[in-house]
């Protein structure tokens, strides 16, 4: 928030405002020619009315109160993405509401990334790519496809798997995150997800994912497991106990950001692939504005006739990208990772 943004509400009281109450309001206003203005913090955005005959009015942003004018709008009053503003009305019993969806887009333009590929490793071209993470020279990696999906963890150089569990046929699974000791994994349209031991891979608990989404990636922030739906909203869910606890949108210069798919999360910045695009988007986790973006073009073409690319880890400062049945996992040098 770099500007103060003033709402400023010109009411024209016209006619008699002593008449009865019962007499019907008429509201015009300039509100819907916000409905589809790509707005950015620091931007003015004026209301201007007219009423016959009105008691009172009101304006909500995101369902708080704000003053009629000069009001300050700032990061703890709008978002970045769709917010609602929403003017009503008071004539006696009577209300009249009028309500639009504010979008606010990053005011930057996202940095283009480049990067080396230093490495490549072998990845089973059998494994359908759902939620990728790396620690320790292992890879977990959960797998998706119904009958197919599993959890796996494999070391990285030698390809050697080290422990596998098959998930049951009628689960399809996605996104996995590590917390502590436990290994996470969603299931795509049961709004399930499965707790594992991090080193036996037994099941130690399940939960339901407690809002009604399909379960796409899954990273964990040192606090909260974040998850997408291949919409441009991130989910936060409490690992202890299961609780939505809240959600970012994710927007660039240009609009809303949606597809997001496997996520990782590293220093601060969510790591997305937007599925079917060569390219993986940098998220800051406090606003969900698109910071950056790695273009994965570089990437030999014929991984992406496999499949998307649904693997994002860190491997150190660099990251490990696979995809959908794809023979090789690269390592990428990225600059300031
Ligand atoms: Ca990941």
């Amino acid at each position: 928030m770099r500007n103060l943004i003033f709402l400023s509400v010109v009411l024209f009281a016209v006619g008699a405002c002593q008449q009865s109450a019962t007499s019907l309001v008429a509201v015009s206003s300039n509100l819907d020619s916000y409905a589809n203005t790509r707005l950015h913090w620091g931007d003015p955005v004026s209301i201007e009315m007219e009423t016959t005959n009105h008691d009172s009015i009101q304006l909500q942003l995101n369902g708080k109160k704000v003053a009629a004018s000069n009001v300050t709008l700032g990061k703890e009053n709008s978002v970045l993405g769709k917010n609602t503003l929403k003017l009503t009305v008071f004539t006696g019993a009577e209300n009249t509401v009028r309500e639009v969806s504010l979008l606010i887009v990053s005011s930057q333009e996202p940095l283009r990334k480049s990067y080396s590929i230093i490495n490549s490793y072998k990845h089973d071209a059998n494994y359908f790519t759902e939620g990728f993470y790396y620690e320790d020279g292992l890879v977990y990696e959960g797998t998706g496809l119904n009958g197919k999906s599993k959890l796996v963890t494999y070391d990285l150089a030698a390809a050697k798997v080290e422990n596998s569990i098959d998930i049951d046929a009628q689960f399809f699974g996605e996104g996995i995150a590590v917390v502590g000791d436990s290994i996470f994994q969603l299931t795509y349209k049961a709004q399930k997800a499965f707790i594992y031991n991090r080193t036996t891979f037994e099941k130690v608990g399940e939960f339901n994912v407690p809002f009604s989404a399909e379960g796409w990636g899954l990273c964990y922030d040192g606090k909260s497991l974040i998850m997408s739906n291949g919409s441009h909203f991130l989910y936060y869910i409490n690992p202890k106990d299961f609780a939505y606890t809240g959600s970012l949108q994710v927007v660039d210069d240009k609009g809303i950001c949606g597809k997001l798919n496997e996520l990782e999360y590293h220093d601060g910045k969510i790591y997305a692939n937007v599925w079917y695009e060569k390219e993986i988007v940098v998220i800051n986790s406090q606003t969900g504005s698109v910071e950056e973006v790695i273009s994965l073009e570089n990437i030999p073409s014929k991984n992406f006739q496999q499949g998307v690319a649904n693997g994002i880890a860190i491997k150190d400062e660099n990251l490990l990208i696979t995809g959908k049945n794809w023979t090789e996992t690269y390592e990428l040098q990225v600059n300031d990772l």
